[in-house]
């Protein structure tokens, strides 16, 4: 009985197909192609429709993790310029009329607190940040995904990074998404002498170069003073870093270093995702089983 699971994020839409035996998780059929970048919910109900049809006959339940606050079917973006400004999406409905089996949706971070945390026996206080397209959360507490009241809860990258930062696509300014996310580093880029995009970054950071190096730094130190905030107000015990940004290498390495100035109490214990670029499908398949 495999579950068709779709990851929704600001870039890229992934499926697959998961199935989970106890704590192990097969990924098999994997797919992956860019996420429209226009405000028509049409542009994004076709991709969905692309993805319903390569898996045709091949599934039993379908759950998606996705980009933006999730509830009662619909996903609402708390930053529509993550989503091509598409602020508003009928999920359920889209899915829906492309299959009769259960649908099952929940924010992508959420959904990658959950994967991660099936590796975590030790701890009860868990957090999953993912530095991607934006920058978000999914928090568990007391061995248990808190979504909160309205689905918002996590959304912790539009915590207050610098009052006097950038201006957030949420409306808020100085969010940590604003500063440290992969369309933060790519705004900043963009105006170089020599502009490029994040990878590139990624690669010229590695090799020293001094420009790269700040901007990298001025991303992994928001997300440590995120952390950290996350202990203190949670006490999180530890963190699993994910997305293209947080898993890029060398990128955790700058996270503690700048944790590593604080006091001992600010400091939970970080880790790179287990589950990597596949958190988020395989929480989504976990979750359509055990949400109750
Ligand atoms: P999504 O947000 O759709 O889940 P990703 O986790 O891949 O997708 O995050 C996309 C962001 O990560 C983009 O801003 C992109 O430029 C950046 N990115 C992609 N690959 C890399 C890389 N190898 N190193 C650093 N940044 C990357
Ligand atoms: C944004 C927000 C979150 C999401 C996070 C990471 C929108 C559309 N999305 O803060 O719901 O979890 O980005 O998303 O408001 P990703 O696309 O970078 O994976
Ligand atoms: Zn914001």
């Amino acid at each position: 009985t495999a579950c068709l699971a779709i990851d929704v994020g600001g870039t890229k839409i992934a499926a697959a197909l998961v199935t989970l035996k106890d704590k192990e998780a097969q990924v098999a059929q994997r797919i992956q192609i860019h996420t429209p970048q226009n405000p028509s919910a049409e542009a994004l109900d076709d991709a969905l429709a692309q993805v319903l049809q390569t898996f045709q006959g091949q599934f039993d339940k379908v759950s998606v993790a996705s980009t933006g606050i999730i509830q009662n079917g619909i996903l609402t973006a708390l930053n529509p310029k993550n989503l091509g400004n598409l602020a508003f999406f009928p999920l359920e409905q889209s899915i829906a009329k492309h299959t009769d089996k259960p649908i099952t949706l929940l924010n992508d971070a959420q959904a990658a607190g959950c994967a991660e945390f099936l590796r975590q026996d030790d701890v009860d206080n868990f957090a999953f940040i993912t530095v991607s397209t934006g920058v978000g959360g999914g928090i568990i507490l007391n061995r248990k995904l808190f979504t909160g009241t309205n689905g918002v809860a996590g959304h912790i990258g539009h915590s207050l990074a610098d009052p006097n930062g950038e201006p957030c696509g949420c409306g808020r300014v100085g969010c940590v998404e604003a500063i440290a996310a992969g369309r933060a580093i790519a705004r900043d880029a963009a105006k170089w002498e020599n502009p490029c995009e994040p990878p590139e970054v990624f690669n010229r950071f590695r090799q020293g170069n001094p420009q790269a190096v700040a901007l990298v730094d001025k991303s992994a130190k928001a997300i440590a003073h995120l952390i950290a905030d996350l202990k203190i107000n949670l006490d999180i015990q530890r963190i699993a870093l994910g997305g293209s940004v947080g898993l890029a290498e060398g990128y955790l390495a700058r996270v503690e270093y700048f944790l590593a100035q604080m006091p001992e109490i600010y400091r939970p214990n970080i880790v790179l995702a287990h589950y990597a670029q596949d958190a988020g499908l395989i929480g989504a398949a976990w979750w359509a089983e055990n949400q109750f």
